[in-house]
């Protein structure tokens, strides 16, 4: 249990009066003050570097931000399904502080210390397959990237063999393999090559858009994974059990277990790539829970740590334990600061039972994406588990994914003070990856503003 920090003197953003939580549209979005440090930054920060909504951010708490033009925008995206506790959370600031004060780092591998190990516990407790009897263990690193890297890294090991199965539609990282790994080439591998060998990418689920039944495309995926890839070569499969930056896609019902079944029946490491929909966001603290697969290997990071850098690659100990001493690390993984802060993310899980409240936004918010689905028909489908949840649009009749209506959407909500972020290999998807403590009051904020932004972008 971490405590509230005795001596550290820790300035934050939790108090109200510095960050109420409400929208405040102050100066056109990006202000004044955001363009001429936007300029500052043009001339030192590369531009392979790009940020969506170049609005400089000062402070934030729970589900705002608030920019150094002093507007506050409500932040649907948490900076990409991080801020699962929402921002500045007092007990993930109150644990850092606490720990930063303590130890800050020693490197693991050189001496250790009790977070990293309590970290582990609490993985092993919500990995479905884990047991008390028999846990899976945890390596702790950095990004998601690096989870995937390791991932794949511990499956070589452990099967002996060198291929690497992904779905299309995947998203995994920017490292060199990563970047193979990715269905767009474009913008993440393109120009970086040579692209790693031996990385196969067989079909999805995509019910939209192929109509298939889960098992339908599960034996399209099978078929592709032995004829093209060869079960026999292959490593591991790499799932991401709702696609993130790929749609939000959930895939049919059936088509995850077949999957893991084929795995099993073939030696395939099954790792679940949970970076994104990952904890207790989907409502289940790992969504592939909800589809009633145990993973063989679970990949954790984003929201694990309430903001700090954390990622954890957490296995069936045989596949674990297959790596010689030495094999695996690295000079911050699980450094003790992320690791306090994850700890305080976990405990408040359980404590303010924000299962529960992902379950409740995926209600409200929910249900007025449908109400708008209602009045624009540009929004084909509405899609996601718990706080993971995304509209996609189309050119009405069609399937065809309309890009530009998204970007005119997110920018007229923009403007509004409400940061929203795409997502699909075409743009397609709107995405909302709200904190679980966002109010059901911020969120009719959201969809009173998503309803004025369509209105004006349509
Ligand atoms: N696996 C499923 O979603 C990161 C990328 C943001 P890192 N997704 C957001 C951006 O533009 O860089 C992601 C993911 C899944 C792996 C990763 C990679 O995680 O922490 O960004 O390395």
């Amino acid at each position: 249990m971490s405590s509230a920090p005795s001596t550290a003197a820790v300035s934050t953003a939790s108090d109200e009066s510095s960050v109420s939580q409400q929208r405040l549209v102050r100066t056109e979005i990006p202000g004044p003050r955001s363009r001429e440090i936007h300029e500052r930054r043009r001339a030192v920060v590369p531009p392979g570097v790009h940020s969506v909504l170049p609005v400089y951010i000062e402070r934030a708490h729970d589900a705002i931000l608030v920019d150094v033009d002093g507007n506050q925008i409500i932040d649907v995206c948490g900076g990409i399904g991080v801020m699962t506790v929402g921002h500045t959370d007092d007990r993930v600031v109150a644990a850092a502080a606490d720990q930063l004060g303590r130890v800050t780092h020693t490197l693991f591998t050189m001496t250790p210390y009790e977070p990293y190990v309590e970290v582990a516990e609490h993985l092993a407790k919500h990995v479905p397959g884990s047991t008390v009897a028999a846990p899976y263990k945890t390596l702790l690193m950095n990004s998601g990237a690096e989870a995937v890297e390791n991932g794949v890294k511990i499956a070589r090991k452990y099967t002996g063999r060198p291929g690497v199965a992904v779905l299309e539609h995947a998203y995994h990282g920017r490292t060199l393999l990563t970047s193979s790994m990715n269905h767009k080439a474009a913008p993440y591998a393109l120009g970086y090559g040579p692209r790693v060998g031996d990385v196969y990418k067989a079909p999805n689920s995509y019910p939209l858009h192929d109509g298939l039944s889960g098992a339908e495309a599960a034996a399209r995926t099978i078929a592709f994974l032995e004829k093209q890839a060869g079960a026999a070569d292959l490593a591991c499969l790499v799932v991401e059990p709702i696609q993130g930056e790929g749609g939000f896609i959930v895939p049919a019902d059936g088509f995850l277990p077949a999957l893991a079944d084929w795995c099993r029946e073939n030696g395939v490491v099954f790792i679940a790539d949970e970076v994104q929909a990952g904890m207790a966001r989907t409502g289940t603290v790992f969504s592939i829970e909800q589809f009633g697969v145990q993973p063989d290997i679970v990949l954790s990071a984003k929201g694990i740590a309430g903001g700090l850098p954390l990622a954890g690659i957490t296995g069936r100990a045989e596949i674990m334990d297959a790596s010689q001493p030495g094999g695996l690390g690295g000079t911050f993984g699980g450094n003790p600061v992320s690791c306090a802060a994850a700890v305080a993310v976990f405990e408040q899980i359980e404590e303010l039972d924000l299962l529960a409240e992902a379950q409740r936004i995926e209600r409200v918010f929910g249900a007025g994406l449908r109400e708008l689905q209602q009045r624009f028909p540009a929004i084909a489908e509405v899609r996601g588990r718990g706080a993971m949840l995304a509209i996609e649009l189309t050119r009405p009749g069609t399937l065809e994914p309309d890009a530009d209506l998204v970007a005119r959407v997110m920018d007229e909500a923009a403007q509004r003070g409400v940061l929203l972020l795409s997502s699909g290999v075409h743009n397609q998807a709107i995405r909302f990856l709200p904190s679980l403590k966002m109010s059901d009051e911020l969120i009719a904020d959201v969809l009173s503003v998503l309803e004025e932004a369509f209105t004006a972008a349509s």
